[in-house]
């Protein structure tokens, strides 16, 4: 090894965490799932690693990708390096023995492969207790609609993050409605093109900005929905 290698564990937390961005910028898998253990196995929660080191790096290169700055095979790389460090974290988020609180069907609207944001969710709501069915990338109006029924979800979540896909969410929330059945699950939206008026627009319950907000908008609505049930 050079003199001049970064011995991970020999930086203190906030170069750490800033180590972990340029890591995860230059798309280094490795580094990554290495600082991230060492970020738990020195008393950072979980929530914390996910946010402060992984979300914020990726911010970092969404702004690059943006201004032209990173290219495709970049930011595949980067997305490929923070999937490595999300492997980790995902078993300690979904490990907080909260009783199930409901389930929820999650995927990628048709025409759209990105899915890191909808694994943060997916992974975020295990870990307040719901019990998550991730139908992937790329989902036609079809295999969202037998995928709730088949399940018997209680939350339908799509994602979209290009502008050019996410009218698709209207697509299958109107399938919902021709087949009588839009009330019966509560809808949430996400990805970073959307907005709340565009989620009422469309006739979504919820239009959720991040993966926190996403728990908590889905607790808000299944508590009500029992309290409407107990009503009855
Ligand atoms: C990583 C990335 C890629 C990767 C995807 C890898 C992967 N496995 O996901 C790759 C390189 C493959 C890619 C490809 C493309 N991309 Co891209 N990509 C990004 C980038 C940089 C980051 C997205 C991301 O992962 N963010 C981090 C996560 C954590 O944030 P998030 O997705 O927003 O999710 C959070 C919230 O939105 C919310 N949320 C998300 N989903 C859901 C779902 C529910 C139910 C709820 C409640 C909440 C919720 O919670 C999440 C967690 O907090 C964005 C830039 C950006 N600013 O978003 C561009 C971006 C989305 N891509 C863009 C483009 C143009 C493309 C391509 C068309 C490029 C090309 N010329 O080929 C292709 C499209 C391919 C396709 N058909 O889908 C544009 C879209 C522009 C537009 N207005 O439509 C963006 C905005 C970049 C830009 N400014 O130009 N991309």
């Amino acid at each position: 090894m050079a003199d001049d290698d970064i011995i991970l564990s020999e930086l203190d937390d906030d170069e750490l965490v800033q180590q972990m961005h340029d890591d995860l910028y230059d798309g280094l898998k490795d580094e990554i799932e290495e600082a991230v253990q060492i970020l738990l196995d020195r008393g950072w929660a979980p929530y914390d690693v996910l946010t402060r080191a992984l979300v914020a790096g990726m911010t970092i290169v969404g702004a690059d990708f943006r201004d032209g700055i990173l290219f495709v095979p970049e930011v595949l790389l980067a997305a490929n390096a923070m999937k490595g460090g999300m492997a980790i974290l995902k078993p300690l988020l979904a490990e907080t023995g909260a009783p199930k609180m409901g389930k929820m069907v999650i995927g990628t609207v048709k025409g759209d492969i990105h899915d890191i944001g909808k694994n943060l969710v997916g992974m975020m709501m295990e870990g307040a207790g719901f019990e998550v069915v991730d139908l992937g990338i790329n989902n036609a109006v079809e295999k969202y609609l037998e995928a709730i029924k088949a399940e018997e979800a209680d939350i339908l979540g799509m994602s979209a993050l290009l502008t050019t896909t996410m009218p698709y969410m209207k697509v299958v929330i109107d399938a919902m409605k021709e087949q009588g059945i839009r009330d019966d699950y509560i809808v949430l939206v996400g990805g970073a093109p959307l907005n709340e008026e565009f989620g009422r627009a469309i006739g979504a319950d919820a239009y959720c900005r991040d993966a926190a907000v996403a728990v908590e908008t889905a607790k808000t609505f299944i508590a009500r929905r029992h309290n409407q049930t107990a009503a009855h």
